[in-house]
């Protein structure tokens, strides 16, 4: 199927599915599951709502969670975007006009790979089949949420530049643009933001490029125009705004193993039994409710996940 998908600086303000809509199908989905009464509740007038473009041709995923989603006003509000600053509501302030629509976004495929190139994210995104996945993020400070993102699985544009077999990892680089990115006139972190994954974990279904939550194209706090999503492991590792994705053979030294060594693992999968060295990962708070839940080895994830470390020792391998 071809998506089309116009340029962004084409677009007219949001198209079809709105807000309402959206969260009318999911309440029709939850209480025909018998689920909880409090998804029937009208949403408060005041909260935030998508305006960015709407995606009509979604299909429905059966990795997605029927847990309560998180609200728009919550996930495009409460964010870890050290780019636009360390404050949570830094992101939101400052990325709402993100990325400028003047400046292409490229997203450069390269590396040990047959078919390396440079992609218009436009192009890129055109080729692919788009999905809803309804997945928990568990953020490694202890809080969570429930996010309906729009994307497709990161296996399908890694086939296509056929990696070869020098290719071990997966790196993945964050926009370095000081002048839209004013977090990064200031070394909190080494700049630009990098990410990895070990190959496997690349290619696993559940490993996902996002572009759109609820329906419509990212929010720039969120990481416009497109973002990894890995629902087992820690957020830090779901890198946004992603201009590089480079097939490589020795593990790369992300950002937060470089920011903490002691801290931040390569890996970094959930895990409740393994504690950051200054607090407990035990529980965890859904953004939205009150009292703390338990946190899930694999965020919840191990039936499809935990046979890629098997033999492994997760307290070594953190
Ligand atoms: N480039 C970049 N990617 C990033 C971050 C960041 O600071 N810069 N923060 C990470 C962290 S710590 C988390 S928890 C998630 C948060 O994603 P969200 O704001 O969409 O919920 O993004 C991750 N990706
Ligand atoms: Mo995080």
């Amino acid at each position: 199927m071809l998506i089309k998908r116009k340029a962004r600086w084409q677009l007219p303000e949001s198209e079809v599915t709105d807000y309402q809509v959206f969260l009318n199908r999911r309440r029709f989905i939850n209480s025909a599951l018998g689920m909880t009464a409090a998804l029937t509740l009208p949403v408060a007038l005041a909260e935030k709502e998508p305006t960015g473009q709407a995606f009509d041709n979604t299909t429905e995923s059966r990795f997605s969670t029927d847990e309560k989603l998180t609200t728009y006003q919550d996930i495009t509000t409460y964010n870890n975007f050290y780019e636009f600053g360390t404050d949570k509501s830094d992101p939101a302030t400052y990325a709402t006009d993100f990325p400028d629509p003047n400046k292409p976004w490229q997203v450069t495929i390269d590396g040990e790979c047959d078919k390396p190139g440079v992609y218009d994210v436009d192009d890129l995104i055109g080729k692919q089949d788009l999905e809803e996945r309804i997945y928990r993020l568990r953020c490694v400070e202890g809080w969570s949420m429930v996010i309906p993102w729009t994307g497709f699985p990161l296996a399908a544009v890694l086939k296509a530049a056929q990696p070869n077999t020098n290719a071990k990892f997966v790196e993945f680089t964050t926009l370095f643009d000081p002048e839209q990115m004013p977090g990064q006139r200031r070394e909190v972190l080494q700049w630009p933001y990098i990410e990895a994954l070990r190959m496997d974990e690349a290619m696993h279904p559940l490993t996902l490029l996002a572009i759109g939550l609820y329906g419509h194209e990212m929010p720039g706090q969120n990481g416009a125009p497109i973002r990894l999503v890995v629902p087992w492991k820690y957020g830090f590792k779901s890198i946004k705004s992603i201009v590089r994705i480079r097939f490589v053979e020795r593990m790369p030294t992300t950002t937060w193993m470089l920011a903490g060594p002691n801290e931040y693992g390569f890996y970094s999968n959930v895990n409740p039994d393994v504690d950051h060295p200054r607090w407990s990962q035990k529980r965890e708070r859904r953004i939205g409710e009150f009292l703390k839940r338990e946190t899930l080895m694999f965020n919840g994830y191990g039936e499809e996940v935990a046979d890629l470390y098997d033999g492994m020792d997760l307290r070594k391998y953190f």
